[in-house]
Order: C-alpha cells, then sequence, then structure tokens
C-alpha cells in the first residue's frame, strides 16, 4: 500500500463502508505489510495535573464546568512522576505520557517542571510523550530539548460536529498546536473518540483531516467514548465494536505506518472485541489501572490477554518516523 496524503473524502468513505469482513481483511493485509502483527506496544498514561480545566470539552470529567466526581490535584513532584515511570517501565510500558487538564501551556514554572519530568523519564530509555493541551513553536522546541519523543493532541471529532463537542477553542487551534509539534520534530500523536452522537461522515472527515496532513502522524489513538456522570455526554451509548473495528481499520489502511492504538473504552470490552480490534490493525494500547481519571483493564489481565492472544510487548523507539531518540546527557 502505497502511503498517500490526498485522499478523497469519497475514497475514504468506500473503505470505510466495506463490507466489515473485507474491510478487516484488508486492513490486516496492510498492517502485515508493514508492521509485525504480534507486536503490541504497551504504553502508561499519568494524569499530572488533574481536573479544574477552564475548556469545555463536552466528553471531559475534568473540565471545571461540570460536576464530576474527578478531584482537582496541582501538578505533581517531579520525584512522584519518576516513581509511577519506574513502575511503568517495570511492568513493560515502553511509552510513558503525561497528561495536564490545561487548555494551553504557558510559560511558567509549572512548564519548567513538566519539563524537568521530560527530562527524568527521558533518562529512563522510555518514550516520553505529553498532552499538555495548546503549545507554541517555542515551548515545542523546549519539550524537545527536554528529551520529549511525542505529543499527544487528538483532532477528537471532524470540523463540522467540532462545534458541538467544544467551544472554547477552534478546529484551526488544534492543527496549529500539531504544525508547531511537527516543527520541533517531535513525533505526532493524534486521533479522536467515537461514541459522541457523530455521524459515520464526521468519522470520515476526522480520518480525512488526520491523512492529509502534511506528513502521517506517528500514532493514532482510537478512543471509544467513557460517558462520565456530570458531563454533557453522560448519556450516550457504548459504542458497538464493529464501529471501532471500522474505525481502526480504515485508520490502518490510510496510515499504514501508524501506531493505530486502541485507547480509551477498554474496560468495557472483552478480550474477544479486543482481539478484532487488533486484527483490524491496532497495534497499542495504555496499560495499567488508570488512564487519565477512568478506570482501564487491570495489569495482570493484559497480561493474561497478551498470553491467550500470543501478542508480544513492542521494543521502545522502533518507529522509523523522522523523529530520532536523543538521550538528554545529564
Ligand atoms: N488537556 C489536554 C488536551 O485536551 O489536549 C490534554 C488532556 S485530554 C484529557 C487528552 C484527550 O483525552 C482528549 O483530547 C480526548 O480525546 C481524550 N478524552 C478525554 N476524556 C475522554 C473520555 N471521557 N472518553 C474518551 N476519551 C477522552
Ligand atoms: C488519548 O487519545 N487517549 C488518552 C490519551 N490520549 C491522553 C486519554 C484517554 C482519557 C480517557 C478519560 C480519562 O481517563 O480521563
Ligand atoms: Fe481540558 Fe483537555 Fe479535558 Fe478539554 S480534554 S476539558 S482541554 S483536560
Amino acid at each position: 500500500m502505497e502511503i498517500r496524503n490526498n485522499w478523497t473524502r469519497e475514497e475514504i468513505s468506500e473503505i470505510y463502508n466495506m463490507p466489515v469482513m473485507e474491510l478487516m481483511y484488508k486492513a490486516a493485509t496492510v498492517h502485515r505489510e508493514h508492521n509485525d502483527p504480534s507486536e503490541v506496544q504497551v504504553c502508561t498514561l499519568l494524569s499530572v495535573k488533574t481536573g479544574g480545566c477552564p475548556e469545555d470539552c463536552a466528553y471531559c470529567p475534568q473540565a471545571a464546568r461540570y460536576h464530576t466526581d474527578v478531584k482537582v490535584h496541582k501538578l505533581m513532584e517531579v520525584d512522584e512522576v519518576m516513581t509511577a515511570a519506574n513502575n511503568a517501565k517495570e511492568s513493560g510500558s515502553t511509552r510513558f505520557c503525561m497528561g495536564a487538564a490545561w487548555r494551553e501551556v504557558r510559560d511558567n514554572k509549572d512548564f519548567d517542571k513538566v519539563l524537568e519530568m521530560v527530562k527524568g523519564v527521558n533518562g529512563l530509555g522510555m518514550e516520553v510523550c505529553c498532552t499538555l493541551g495548546m503549545l507554541s513553536e517555542e515551548q515545542a522546541e523546549k519539550l524537545k530539548d527536554a528529551g520529549l519523543y511525542a505529543y499527544n493532541h487528538n483532532l477528537d471529532t471532524s470540523e463540522e460536529h467540532y462545534e458541538e463537542i467544544i467551544s472554547t477553542r477552534t478546529y484551526d487551534d488544534r492543527l496549529d498546536t500539531l504544525d508547531n509539534v511537527r516543527k520541533a520534530k517531535i513525533s505526532v500523536c493524534s486521533g479522536g473518540i467515537i461514541g459522541m452522537g457523530e455521524s459515520h461522515n464526521d468519522r470520515i472527515g476526522m480520518l480525512h483531516t488526520l491523512v492529509n496532513l502534511p506528513e502521517h502522524p506517528e500514532s493514532v489513538p482510537v478512543n471509544a467514548l467513557v460517558p462520565v456522570e456530570g458531563t454533557p455526554l453522560e448519556e450516550q451509548p457504548r459504542v458497538s465494536v464493529w464501529e471501532m473495528v471500522r474505525m481502526i481499520a480504515t485508520a490502518r489502511i490510510l496510515m499504514p505506518k501508524a501506531m493505530v492504538r486502541l485507547s480509551a473504552g477498554r474496560v468495557r470490552m472483552n478480550i474477544e472485541e479486543q482481539a478484532l480490534c487488533f486484527m483490524a490493525g491496532a497495534n497499542s494500547i495504555f496499560a495499567g489501572d488508570k488512564l487519565l481519571t477512568t478506570p482501564n483493564p487491570e495489569v495482570n489481565e493484559d497480561q493474561e490477554m497478551f498470553q491467550t492472544l500470543n501478542l508480544r510487548p513492542r521494543k521502545a523507539f522502533k518507529g522509523e518516523a523522522s523523529v530520532k531518540f536523543e538521550q538528554i546527557p545529564g
């Protein structure tokens, strides 16, 4: 499969709407041409600053304006983060992603502390990732200099559906941040959420934007909405596994080399359903009993799943992206 950045919506729609067995077969074939299908990358998330966010993302339990059970927690200390990263490494994770409930990064002491965290986790030989909200080019460069490997910033949904979900920032703001991350030669992680009341066309639209970026994101998280009490989307019905499979398979065919991450929503999927997602081309998961604030399967359940499905955890820094790993001295 040729790597392309000029897909039309119609072409993507044709793939997305293929009979599901054909779609899975095609995606599984493309996956084998570009990746080892027995390898799945295991990543760990840590919420380093939780809740109290000024944004109005309708899905998010951390937005200050919704009344959820999430407790606000100021930025963690560097040593606490290092303990968590060491534990993640010991349990087999190769990527450590730190999330902050910020609208954007500000040039202050907290950012300096995050840079220390990045430096520390880089020193463990893990792929360090952050998701901190919007970022300027200068801030992206500072993160890169501290040893950041990847930055997560999701498009979340299509440009058309975006206004229904978030009003406090624009789609173009999101794209500008991705551009700043790219310019700093940081690996790009960007995907979205399904199950937020969007149409199939919206899902196709989001994939259309992602695949036609100047370079494909190296990592594409596909999240199933975790509906949280107190958020506007609390009543959304669970997405069926076939919708996840369609989304993952289409992403895999369009972006053959990307890590396609089966992200939020695994707690409500059994092993058979997750196996279908791996078959459709997903090759990464978040492990650990918590995502940022919501539950995730237990580590031993995932280890059992890997054994049953004969999957192997992938080594760190195997991506052939334009992004090179640099260990930051001292
Ligand atoms: N505040 C930063 C931002 O919005 O970019 C970083 C953290 S934010 C929690 C990271 C991503 O988590 C969001 O873009 C969204 O895709 C995902 N997310 C948040 N809440 C979710 C939920 N309830 N279900 C599924 N995914 C969710
Ligand atoms: C992504 O796409 N999914 C992860 C990660 N990137 C940061 C976050 C999922 C969060 C789910 C809701 C929560 O636990 O708060
Ligand atoms: Fe804030 Fe990020 Fe949650 Fe939106 S997704 S409310 S920006 S923490």
